[in-house]
């Protein structure tokens, strides 16, 4: 049984909702509770995976473990197919995610509010450049991932709700706003975000 390390509302919740579509046995664990986390994992940042003695670290690392043992319609096995989801995959996680880390970073060391503010709108509208690429990158499909839900596209969901703890507007065209509201409804992925 795996048992997933998360803290709610994090990128976690993406492995989270993984592992409900998957419908494979695993126990979660929410990360402030554990005294020794960065024992687990010395960055202090979830997710962690941990299957038997094996721990897993890194969001997308964490993913393609679970995705390549278990049969799925999420990524494809091998071929252009398999290449285009992972690099929307690390797009979303190596290019999506630090745009919105620098709202965190930057509501957490800037005092000057003023100073703050700026920096805010300027990490914004760099994410909404972001949105953008989404946008066209959708064409036609619901989906990155074409007619079915892809990892990368459950990643961007939950990146997305993290607009709203800040004083900022983030810009997302109707494509992209439909793909999220259609990974929102999932039930796997409410499911995840309420255990949580
Ligand atoms: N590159 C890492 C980034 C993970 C990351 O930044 N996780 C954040 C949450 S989204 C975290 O654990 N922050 C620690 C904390 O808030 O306590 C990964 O993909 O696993």
């Amino acid at each position: 049984m795996y048992t997933l390390y998360f803290k709610p509302h994090a990128c976690s919740l993406a492995t989270h909702t993984i592992l409900n579509l998957l419908d494979v046995p695993f126990q979660t664990v929410n990360k402030d509770t554990v005294s020794n986390y960065n024992d687990l994992n010395p960055t202090g940042l979830v997710p962690v995976v941990k299957d038997g003695e094996r721990m897993v670290r890194e969001g997308v690392a964490v993913i393609l473990y679970i995705l390549d043992r278990h049969k799925n319609n999420l990524l494809p096995e091998s071929g252009e197919a398999r290449e285009t989801a992972l690099e929307s995959m690390l797009f979303a996680n190596a290019t999506m995610h630090p745009a919105y880390g620098r709202l965190f970073f930057i509501s957490e060391n800037v005092s000057d509010d003023n100073v703050k503010l700026d920096a805010l709108n300027a990490a914004a509208e760099s994410i909404n450049q972001l949105w953008q690429v989404v946008e066209s990158r959708l064409g036609e499909a619901p989906f990155l991932g074409g007619a079915t839900m892809s990892p990368a596209d459950i990643l961007l969901t939950v990146y997305s709700r993290w607009g709203q703890f800040f004083p900022v507007d983030i810009v997302m065209g109707a494509k992209t706003t439909r793909m999220i509201e259609q990974v929102m409804a999932h039930d796997a992925f409410k499911t995840a975000l309420a255990a949580q």
